[in-house]
């Protein structure tokens, strides 16, 4: 993204630097090797953006916020300030009221769950800083309180895993238990959604769901609830690959074999998870693409030019069984 990125970034910003003098910070170009970012313009190209990250309770979250990260550097021509809201709505809104209140040039989230953020938006438009949402999309009618939506289709990564179910285990009378994600969350949401409309028509029956909040740990302690309570658990499908290594651990400690006595499918395709899946403890994945730096950084900048956006931007997604798995660790970004 680099060169090519920073050279566009400066091209565009440096043309728009006079009326938009006032909503840039004053922050000087970086010093030192290299052309400086705003080759042409002036210092005052950075772009101020904070960003409100939901917290740091999956590898899923941690892939996500080092693409934020090593993209929206000085270099390319941004001056970042980053919260982490520990997976609480209120230390969100409270990093929003901050970043409002600091005149950043942009503000951008990602909304630990999908209602309760038309206030502090009102506040954001009334202030006049423009709001990109990231990874998870927010429950409002007022579509105007937002510029873009950068992620993935949560409930066609329902479909995908629930589709494979059908396809693997239809027929066999398979008992099933959901691990969700954060309750209230839009993967959460829209993954259980799209997962029961797959398997709708088939005979897998979905005996218990309970929030593990997409932590391994959450994951682990309600994996082993459902298995103290249920002796007949043919299918685990997780929200995210923490849980389902959680899962993992719950059921080898109750002498049962994960991807054998008990099939797993989840959804992320981060590291720890495809190596389980390479090893035979997951069955299936379907991956929800976490590098969202580079399409952020890029929506940015035509915010900040006043350039038109797309009002929502789907990431694509691919799923992996064990054979892909084996093949594609080697390359894995995350
Ligand atoms: C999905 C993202 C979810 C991941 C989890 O885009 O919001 O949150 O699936 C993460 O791993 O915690």
């Amino acid at each position: 993204m680099g060169k090519n990125f920073r050279r566009a970034g400066a091209a565009v910003l440096a043309a728009l630097t006079a009326t938009a003098l006032v909503a840039c910070s004053s922050e000087q170009a970086p010093q030192g090797g290299g052309e400086s970012p705003a080759e042409g313009g002036s210092a005052t190209d950075t772009i101020v953006l904070g960003f409100s990250q939901v917290g740091a309770e999956s590898g899923w979250r941690a892939a996500n916020t080092k693409s934020i990260q090593d993209t929206l550097t000085k270099e390319n021509g941004f001056d970042l300030k980053f919260s982490d809201a520990q997976q609480k709505q209120e230390n969100q809104i409270q990093a929003i009221r901050s970043y409002i209140q600091q005149q950043v040039d942009v503000i951008a989230f990602s909304p630990v769950v999908e209602t309760g953020w038309d206030a502090v938006l009102e506040e954001a438009k009334a202030a006049g800083i423009p709001v990109i949402l990231t990874d998870r999309a927010v429950d409002s009618d007022d579509e105007s309180l937002y510029e873009s939506f950068i992620g993935s289709d949560f409930v066609l990564e329902g479909e995908m895993a629930g589709e494979w179910a059908k396809e693997q285990y239809d027929g066999e009378g398979y008992k099933v238990v959901e691990l969700q994600g954060t309750t209230g969350a839009a993967p959460a949401i829209d993954r259980k959604t799209g997962f029961e409309s797959a398997i709708a028509g088939s005979d897998l029956e979905i005996i218990d769901s309970q929030t593990g909040n997409f932590t391994r740990t959450e994951g682990k302690q309600v994996m082993e609830g459902f298995l103290q309570k249920h002796d007949d658990i043919d299918l685990v499908f997780a929200h995210n690959d923490d849980m389902g290594l959680g899962a993992i651990e719950a059921i080898e400690a109750a002498g049962k074999v994960p991807g054998e006595d008990i099939k797993i499918i989840t959804i992320d395709a981060v590291k720890d998870g495809m190596q389980a899946l390479a090893d035979g403890k997951i069955n299936y994945i379907v991956e929800c693409n976490p590098l969202l730096g580079p399409d952020l950084a890029e929506i940015a900048e035509k915010v900040i030019a006043g350039e038109e956006v797309q009002k929502r931007i789907v990431v694509e997604d691919q799923a992996f069984d064990q054979e892909a798995a084996k093949e594609a660790l080697p390359d894995r970004q995350y």
